[in-house]
């Protein structure tokens, strides 16, 4: 992925211990570092404690975000997933860094929701002004539909992780987000 270009790494692991997730955070910290890409971890602020990860990311049934911020205890990067136009404001009013807006399509990866499509993406983009990042089902093969949407940052779980060749896959996403904006993408 890193060669590829992404912009930021979340480490998800929902079946890991504590122990078992801080141990990977801390191996996969010491690679994202060296190439300056933030890596966020899901769910446990708890792992920032020992970790220097840059970010915490929490769900709606996880922690508020002032209580991720307390358990990391330190200053970083809070995101929290939504799921709606409604929650988009709220998790902004709440004090975040980032969100995440989704399932934009159906995936088997979060199978349980409902997928928002995407008609919400353009009035999220007015009323929100943190960093989006759309998710959920988003491939190379939708990608320009998404951007075309009103979308300037995606996250990609499948596409990426089954890709043949993964490095391939993210420089293609990469381009054809900067063809999209005609800058280079900055996450932040
Ligand atoms: N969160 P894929 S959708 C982890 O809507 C996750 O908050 C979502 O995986 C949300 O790219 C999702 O394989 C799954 O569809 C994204």
């Amino acid at each position: 992925m890193i060669e590829g270009g992404v912009d930021l790494i979340q480490l998800r692991g929902k079946t890991q211990t504590l122990e078992q997730l801080t141990e990977i955070a801390a191996k996969l910290h010491a690679i994202t570092s060296r190439a300056e890409i933030p890596l966020i971890i899901n769910d446990h602020a708890l792992v920032a404690q020992s970790v220097p990860l840059e970010g915490v990311h929490v769900g709606q049934d996880d922690d508020p975000v002032a209580v991720a911020r307390k358990k990391a205890g330190r200053d970083l990067l809070v995101g929290k997933s939504t799921h709606s136009f409604e929650q988009a404001l709220a998790a902004q009013r709440e004090g975040v860094d980032y969100i995440g807006f989704g399932p934009i399509f159906a995936t088997p990866t979060k199978p349980d929701y409902q997928p928002i499509g995407l008609k919400e993406i353009n009035r999220v983009h007015v009323a929100v002004t943190l960093p989006i990042f759309c998710i959920g089902g988003i491939k190379i093969e939708n990608l320009e539909q998404v951007l075309a949407a009103g979308a300037r940052r995606v996250a990609l779980v499948s596409g990426l992780l089954k890709a043949p060749n993964i490095a391939e896959y993210a420089r293609i996403a990469k381009q054809l987000l900067a063809s999209t904006f005609d800058i280079r993408h900055s996450t932040f």
